[in-house]
């Protein structure tokens, strides 16, 4: 792997209930960046970060794994830890080399046990975060209750960056990305841009909203300008949000499926954006 600046790497923690698709997830990231030419699965034994013969029979992470990925000039180390309380010190572990954290939670259970006391360890420590709302493809998952659910228990801050599009009987087919207002869909295992559905645009322009009002509070100028009606542009908006990220005041949330890669891309650009990088590191 090349060299790369301070500004440039990210140590993403991941972390959440167990059986809630952290494992999973990693491998559909590492098959979205080209690091891998297939997307394990727990069933099989064959996901990179649970490789240890324990795990394998067992079906569930024991230790903290890193997967190391490169995205558009970025090196994101992802550290994968265990859900099962049993192993907690694994997560205290990644914990103390991550500036950041990526709390997972599932579409039909919403968030559970350990998505608070991942929610508690980042406060504790003054960890940015985001959140990833897993397994949008399974049956009787909801992504709305779900992140209601997560805005219900952890305040205002937790703000929608992408939603998924819904297909036919409830496949999802793809995400639309609400700061840059578009969409994309899945072709086998390439990403295609798509027109927003036009049933899903007044809800994406309330979430980008939402945003620039949270982005607003961030400075008097920004929300004098927001009080003038003045629209943010895009890289004002992602810029921002970083800022707010930082600054514990945003928590973003991204959302998908592990097997399909769906909102994988859009996950992996948001952690380039908005998590911060080592020099960062909150004090
Ligand atoms: N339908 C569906 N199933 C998934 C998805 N992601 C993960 N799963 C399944 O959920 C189960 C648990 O996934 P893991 O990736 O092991 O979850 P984990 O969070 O790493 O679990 P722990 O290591 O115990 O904390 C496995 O059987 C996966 O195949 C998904 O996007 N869709
Ligand atoms: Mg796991």
């Amino acid at each position: 792997m090349a060299n790369y600046p301070v500004s440039k790497i990210r140590n993403v923690c991941l972390m959440g209930h167990g059986g809630d698709g952290k494992t999973s997830l990693i491998e559909s990231l590492l098959n979205t960046a080209g690091v891998t030419d297939r997307v394990g699965k727990i069933t099989d034994g064959n996901t990179v970060c649970d490789f240890d013969s324990e795990e394998i029979k067992r079906k569930f992470s024991i230790s903290m794994a890193v997967a190391p990925v490169e995205w558009n000039g970025c090196k994101i180390n992802l550290l994968d830890t265990p859900g099962f309380f049993d192993f907690e010190s694994e997560v205290d572990c990644a914990l103390r080399v991550a500036e950041s954290a990526l709390i997972v939670a599932t579409g039909k259970s919403g968030p559970g046990v350990g998505t608070e006391k991942a929610w508690e360890r980042c406060e504790e420590r003054g960890l940015p975060r985001m959140f990833y709302i897993s397994k949008i493809d399974e049956e009787n998952s909801d992504y709305y209750t779900a992140l209601h659910k997560l805005q219900k228990q952890f305040g205002v801050s937790v703000a929608p960056i992408v939603v998924p599009i819904f297909e036919g009987n409830r496949d999802t087919v793809g995400v639309v990305d609400c700061v840059i207002r578009k969409a994309y869909k899945m072709d086998g295992n390439k990403r295609v841009e798509i027109p927003i559905p036009d049933n899903m645009v007044d809800k994406v322009n309330q979430h980008r909203a939402a945003l620039c009002e949270n982005v607003a509070e961030l400075s008097e100028e920004l929300m004098e300008r927001y009080f003038a009606g003045e629209e943010f542009s895009d890289e004002e908006l992602i810029a921002g949000i970083r800022q707010g990220v930082r600054d514990l005041v945003i928590a973003p949330v991204f959302c998908g499926t592990a097997a399909t890669g769906v909102g994988s891309y859009a996950l992996l650009k948001g952690i380039a954006e908005f998590m911060p990088s080592p020099d960062e590191k909150p004090a």
